[in-house]
């Protein structure tokens, strides 16, 4: 019999660039779904998060990497860098993300850090919808395809999808035969209540200052169903008082707001109505501190 013959194909895809090239948004289009948070601020991606894209005979499991970057100075940075880090080993295909025609020095630090893999990386020129002239692009792809043994030279926009077939392509002709990884049904390996925090912690991210988001974390403290509606119960904790009362708002409406973009989020996410709260509590200097890290999940 033909019994053990394998004829599926398995293979990990890690997304690395440096913060803000559009790694996240990225992955989210390959899934069709939305499994990492975005934002216009570096650093939004916290967690490395597992996206499982399957079609009949092929499953890629992306690896979404917080941004590749040089400070050191708190704990999470040196823990996003260690996420970034591990992506590398194990993995089939390297995507390198690029923002349109800049390349700049942490371009250059991501790409001499990738020397040491052995698996093909293919260059991804994102955003390329911002090209105000298009003809720039094909002297620019020329100029990267030296700087580097890329696998191919792909430019997408990762907001409007654009090329993301070609990329998925030959994405797909890179994978090592395999077993699925992940049941087919699976979109990611993170928990429902990972989920709803993050989402919460996206709003934060998008919706308050330049200075506050990087001082928040969010914990989910209820996350249950009663009579068929999914009641969340969330903290958001920040470092100073100020900060509380700038989240919370004008008589609550920053707050609420958070809430209600939130809400509409889960729901398509996890396909129920959904009840939300949401407090916010002061807990002091939790970014630098190794020991609340691990409490919120950020370390294994
Ligand atoms: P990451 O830090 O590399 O994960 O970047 P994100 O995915 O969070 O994206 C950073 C910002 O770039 C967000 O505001 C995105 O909406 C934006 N962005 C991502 N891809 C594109 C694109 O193809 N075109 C444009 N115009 N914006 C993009
Ligand atoms: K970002
Ligand atoms: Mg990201």
């Amino acid at each position: 019999t033909d019994q053990f013959t394998l004829d599926t194909k398995c293979g990990f895809v890690a997304i690395v660039g440096r913060p803000n090239v559009g790694k996240s948004t990225l992955m989210n289009h390959l899934l069709g779904q939305k499994i990492s948070i975005t934002s216009r601020k570096p650093q939004t991606t916290r967690h490395q998060i597992l996206g499982i894209w399957s079609e009949e005979k092929t499953q890629m499991v992306f690896v979404d990497t917080p941004g590749m970057h040089r400070g050191q100075e708190k704990a999470i940075n040196r823990v996003m860098n260690k996420a970034a880090d591990t992506a590398l080993t194990d993995i089939d295909v390297v995507l390198m993300v690029v923002d349109r025609t800049v390349w700049t020095d942490e371009d250059q630090w991501v790409l001499d850090k990738l020397t040491r893999v052995k698996a093909p990386v293919f260059l991804v020129i994102n955003k390329v919808d911002q090209l105000d002239n298009k003809q720039t692009l094909l002297p620019h792809i020329d100029e990267l395809s030296k700087k580097y043994d890329f696998a191919g030279v792909i430019p997408v926009s990762a907001l409007h999808g654009h090329n993301l077939k070609h990329l998925t392509d030959d994405l797909v002709k890179n994978m090592p035969a395999g077993l699925f990884h992940f049941p087919d049904d699976q979109i990611t390996d993170r928990s429902q209540r990972f989920m709803a925090a993050e989402i919460i912690r996206e709003k934060i991210m998008r919706q308050l200052g330049e200075e506050l988001p990087y001082s928040t974390a969010v914990e989910i403290e209820q996350f249950s169903f009663e009579d068929r509606v999914l009641h969340i119960h969330g903290l958001i904790l920040v470092e100073r008082n100020g900060q509380k009362r700038i989240v919370i708002g004008d008589k609550g409406a920053r707050i609420k707001k958070i809430g209600q973009e939130a809400r509409l989020d889960m729901e398509q996410l996890f396909e129920a109505k959904i009840m939300l709260n949401l407090w916010v509590k002061v807990k002091g200097g939790w970014a630098d501190d190794d020991r609340a890290l691990k409490s919120l999940g950020y370390f294994d």
